[in-house]
């Protein structure tokens, strides 16, 4: 098992920003490179232990999406992998921190909301339905269970809070407010069409993709699908094999996480705790289960 790739340092090339579980350097004006790492979240907290190869498994399914959508939407992607591209012998030395787990993109001015798509009612969808009856303004049906199938996907944007906090739901009048009615318009037509595609095509390989979120940005003045796509830590992926609504549905990617973090009664305050290897172990296969399923490939690379 390779150690986990926690953090990353690429010398004098500026960090841009640092997620969760990505972290993005500026190369020059118009390039951004992103590095996915093998950290791992639960709970809002990132965790005391990383998973070995999380970010090239996660890599290689955002690439697999991109290519899979290219022809519904452009997106920002220059090149996997930068490291081969000639023209960029300075990345060389860093090519252990970069094989396998980034993507050199266009720098693109990125609009301020995130674009939710939910087929199904799960999360703060959920939260939100029990209060109100309507999930970001939309009213639903009344009746509906905890991760029941929505009569169709809704779209319910929410905006992006700066570092920590979680984003906020909003209405999409309220969207309109941020990015004026065209852009908003185009982004949510946009946000169903990849959905209908990309959960039609999870669907055929025995996954649900309960809800996802995308995140749109603008370049030479095309809107350009940007970020990650798709993947486990942007996305709701539900086995169809084991689908009982009428209450939480078992995550594909972290239950084993989340249940072991439940049995040590983590408070889920500062520092969380790191993981034993078994559940490291299993949690890698889950990934590795999801990418094969995915991409129909049996190893990354
Ligand atoms: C994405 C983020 C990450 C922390 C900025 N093509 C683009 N152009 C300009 N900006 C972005 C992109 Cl993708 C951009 N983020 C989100 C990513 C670490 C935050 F790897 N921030």
């Amino acid at each position: 098992m390779p150690e986990p790739l926690l953090t990353t340092d690429l010398g004098g090339i500026p960090l841009t920003a640092r997620g969760k579980v990505r972290d993005l350097y500026a190369l020059n004006d118009s390039e951004l490179l992103f590095i996915a790492t093998d950290r791992i979240s639960a709970f809002d907290h990132v965790l005391g232990s990383g998973i070995p190869g999380k970010g090239k498994i996660l890599t290689q399914i955002s690439l697999f999406w991109f290519e899979f959508l290219k022809d519904v939407v452009p997106n920002h992607l220059i090149a996997e992998d930068a490291v081969s591209a000639p023209t960029r012998a300075l990345l060389a030395p860093f090519a252990g921190q970069i094989a396998g787990r980034s993507m050199l993109v266009r720098r693109a001015k990125m609009f301020p909301v995130e674009c939710v798509v939910r087929g199904y009612l799960s999360g703060s969808g959920w939260k939100d339905y029990l209060a109100t009856g309507a999930v970001c303004g939309i009213a639903l049906p009344s009746g509906l269970r905890e991760s029941d199938k929505l009569p169709e996907p809704i779209f319910t944007p929410a905006a992006k809070i700066n570092t920590g906090g979680h984003d906020e739901n909003i209405s999409f009048a309220q969207m309109v407010e941020v990015v004026g009615l065209d852009t908003a318009d185009e982004l949510r037509r946009l946000t169903f069409a990849i959905y209908a595609k990309a959960s039609a095509y999870a669907a055929s390989k025995g996954l649900i993709l309960a809800d996802t979120k995308f995140e749109f940005g603008e370049a030479d003045g095309r809107i350009v699908l940007a970020d990650e796509v798709l993947t486990p830590d942007s996305s709701r992926y539900w086995p169809a094999s084991t689908y009982a609504p009428g209450g939480p549905q078992q995550s594909f990617d972290k239950q084993f996480v989340r249940d072991y973090l439940e049995s040590v009664r983590w408070n889920k305050q500062a520092p969380a705790p790191s993981l034993p290897g078994d559940v490291v172990l299993r949690t890698r296969q889950k990934y590795m289960e999801a990418f094969r399923l995915l991409t129909g490939r049996e190893d990354l690379a």
